[in-house]
């Protein structure tokens, strides 16, 4: 059993944090670094990119190395400080907006490129830090700020975009399984390419607030009942499957990675 704290990859003086209570950004951030501490980084060799939002306020409490991006655009100066030092670790946090709303196209080319960093998305299902309003990953039979009689568009499944991209890694948990999500953690870090690690968590100020879960408990009680392992989740019947997801790892394979592949071919290039 750890007792990792990951307390040394934590400003001092800077807590408590800013999250509302309930929410689950500072349970992914106490995941990360367990995770760290357990891997044996040494702050000097992480890069921590974040974009903007509530999961994007992450960094300014680490003592790693970090970078705040616009929102969106996280994971092309990620891609940029891979590409040009291959030795560091680079983690992105981002939320479901920034990630697949309106960094959308950044995020299948992070994928399809192989470049080995590891994304975490907080997927609170809305804008958590302009008021609530309706994400790419909203659930269609849920209300939002600007969506308060209900949602016509449909829920991006990051998982499914992250596999069909080409990410060599993705697993997804929620905060309430914070332990597992600390060991996909560490899997997505160790495993060559792009890795992603999506993170179901509640906005009880937003999300709750719209959908009869203003109570932190009752957002976190749903995301535990609907949350299933593969194994379960195969047993259901179609209709019994609605409304729930699986959580765990969802694929693994080692495809070679953007460095790998660039440097092979600067190689040849060097060579001729
Ligand atoms: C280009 C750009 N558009 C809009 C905004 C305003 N903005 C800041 S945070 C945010 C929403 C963040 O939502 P999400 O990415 O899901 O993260 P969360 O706050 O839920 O963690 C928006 C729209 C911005 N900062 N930059
Ligand atoms: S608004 Fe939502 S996402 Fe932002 S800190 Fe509060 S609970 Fe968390």
């Amino acid at each position: 059993m750890s007792h990792a704290t990951g307390e040394k990859y934590l400003k001092n003086g800077v807590l408590p944090h800013m999250w509302c209570s309930g929410c689950g950004v500072g349970v992914m951030l106490g995941a990360l670094v367990r995770a760290f501490e357990e891997l044996d980084y040494r702050n000097s060799d992480i890069v921590v990119v974040t974009g903007i939002g509530c999961t994007g306020k992450a960094d300014d409490y680490l003592t790693t190395n970090a970078l705040h991006a616009t929102h969106g655009r996280a994971l092309p100066h990620a891609t940029g400080i891979k590409a040009f030092n291959p030795r560091l670790q680079v983690v992105v946090l981002m939320g479901d907006g920034d990630s697949v709303t309106i960094g959308g196209n950044h995020f299948i080319h992070a994928a399809r490129r192989n470049i080995d960093v590891t994304a975490i998305v907080v997927n609170n299902f809305n804008y958590g830090m302009t008021g609530g309003q309706v994400s790419g990953t909203t659930p269609g039979d849920s209300l939002t700020s600007t969506t308060a009689w209900g949602n016509p568009e449909r829920d991006i499944d990051i998982c499914a975009l992250a596999e069909v991209a080409g990410a060599n890694y993705v697993a997804r948990e929620t905060t309430f399984h914070g332990w597992e999500l600390k060991e996909h953690i560490k899997e997505a870090m160790i495993k060559r390419g792009f890795s992603l690690v999506e993170v179901f968590s509640p906005c009880p100020t937003h999300f709750g607030r719209n959908n009869a879960m203003a109570e932190p408990r009752e957002m976190l009680d749903w995301l535990k009942e609907k949350g299933l392992p593969r194994e379960r989740y195969e047993q259901l019947n179609a209709e019994e499957k609605r409304g729930h997801f699986v959580i765990g790892k969802l694929v693994d394979r080692d495809a070679p990675d953007f460095n790998t592949r660039y440097e092979e071919i600067r190689a040849r290039a060097t060579k001729g």
